[in-house]
């Protein structure tokens, strides 16, 4: 039986922690469908579209990996995609409780999806898309945290 995870997040914008997570995570699975879902903790700065497009370009020729939206809960588009997981990343203990909370609602709401983290890679352990954004937008090299594409996207946006 083919091994789905679902790797949920804003992806506001896709970082190479994210990307790392991905590539780790396949090694465990036989595909993975990266969904941007919304958080509504979060004012995002790019479209749903602009968020998959970049997804898309910076994760071309990783065979395995799908890329979806999702306007809804969780839980139950990993059940609509036959998934029996979620995949996170784990960055420091600061990210622990919200992921704890997370795992525990989503488990409590359907206990037939397993949450799987991941720790993050060494060099990515400073990487967010939140502190991007702050670094990004008073003109701060972010250039190896992100792909290319989402440096250009950023110096566009704060019109750099
Ligand atoms: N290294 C490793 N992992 C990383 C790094 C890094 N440098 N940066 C981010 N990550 C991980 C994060 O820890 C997270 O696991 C994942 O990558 C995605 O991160 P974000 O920030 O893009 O995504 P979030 O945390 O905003 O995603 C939250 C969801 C959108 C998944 C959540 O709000 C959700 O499920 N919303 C839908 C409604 C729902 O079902 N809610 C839950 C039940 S109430």
């Amino acid at each position: 039986m083919q091994r789905t995870a679902i790797y949920p997040g804003s992806f506001d914008p896709v970082t190479n922690g994210h990307i790392d997570i991905a590539k780790r995570g396949l090694k465990l699975f036989d595909r993975i469908i990266i969904t941007i879902l919304h958080n509504p903790g979060k004012k995002s700065l790019f479209t749903v579209e602009e968020r998959l497009e970049m997804l898309n370009e910076s994760m071309l020729g990783i065979d395995n990996i799908e890329f979806d939206t999702f306007n809804g809960l969780l839980v139950d588009y990993a059940q609509q995609r036959k998934a029996s997981a979620i995949l996170r990343g784990m960055r420091a203990v600061s990210d622990f409780e919200y992921e704890f909370q997370l795992a525990l609602m989503n488990r409590k709401l359907n206990r037939e999806v397993e949450t799987v983290f991941l720790m993050t890679g060494l060099r990515w352990i400073f990487t967010s898309s939140s502190i991007i954004k702050e670094a990004a937008r008073f003109g701060g090299d972010i250039a190896d945290m992100v792909p290319p594409g989402v440096n250009q996207r950023l110096k566009i946006r704060f019109g750099f």
